[in-house]
């Protein structure tokens, strides 16, 4: 099929000779160089769109789109899995301070509903890009004096000098729409897609933080590395089945 020749080309293009943020060929162009119609060369520019590799700016034209960043779900700091990747990570507070935990939060921290609890709601950055939106809950508790100096730039950097920093945890990963709010911290369109993640994260059997994210999807690719448990993972609240069939 003719149209994949002209997207084959352009991804090779994208992956070699053009940087992000440069404008691929013209159509007309592509037509001339393939011998094709203008709908084929859409067709292949619009396969490229959804891979993520190209963009269209509206009344701009058609690009090679930033590269993705692909989140591994495991458990490190935002500032530590962009520094993985060369990035530079930076922060914008927008809010912290000490709150009473309502029940859910209470819940999730193991502490009493009441209970002081540091609150962080922050604006994630790489490379200067606003990334994701978070709340982060910790039990103040534990954590004495933990504000004092200013809201820390990696709070699990802080965690660790209390010895602190999670080993284990729990993430779930929602698709959303950006709120208002979320919208215009990551400028992104209101109602664009992003990925919440709650995330529950312990020190040894203790939790220590609970979190509530919404990253952008446009820039991230979760990756989950998978293999077969041995013995099987059973979700929270559940039990294996019982092989005497006793239960
Ligand atoms: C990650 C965590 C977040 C944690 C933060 C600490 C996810 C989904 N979230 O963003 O819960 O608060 O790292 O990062 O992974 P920091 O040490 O750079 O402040």
């Amino acid at each position: 099929m003719k149209y994949l020749q002209v997207r084959d080309y352009l991804r090779a293009l994208a992956g070699s000779e053009l940087t992000a943020g440069d404008p691929v060929p013209s159509e007309r162009a592509l037509c001339e160089r393939f011998g094709v119609s203008r709908m084929t060369v859409r067709q292949a520019v619009d396969a490229l769109v959804v891979d993520g590799i190209l963009e269209r700016v509206q009344g701009r034209g058609t690009f090679v789109a930033p590269p993705k960043v692909d989140l591994q779900v495991r458990l490190a700091s935002f500032t530590e899995e962009m520094t993985r990747r060369g990035m530079t990570a930076s922060v914008k507070v927008l809010g912290a301070g000490i709150v009473e935990a309502e029940p859910d939060i209470a819940e999730a921290l193991q502490v009493a509903v009441g209970d002081d609890v540091i609150h962080l709601h922050r604006l994630r950055f790489a490379d200067d890009e606003p990334m994701a939106v978070e709340h982060s809950w910790l039990p103040a508790l534990r954590l004495p004096g933990f504000l004092d100096g200013g809201v820390p730039s990696s709070v699990y950097v802080d965690l660790g000098t209390r010895g602190l920093v999670p080993d284990w945890g729990e993430d779930t990963i929602d698709a959303g729409e950006a709120d208002h709010d979320e919208a215009e911290l990551l400028t992104i369109g209101p109602g664009k897609p992003v990925l919440r993640i709650t995330r529950r994260a312990f020190t040894g059997d203790q939790a220590i933080e609970y979190a509530s994210a919404a990253y952008r999807s446009d820039r991230y690719t979760l990756w989950v590395p998978v293999s077969r448990p041995n013995p099987p993972v059973v979700p929270r609240n559940q039990h294996p089945p019982d092989p005497q069939g006793t239960a």
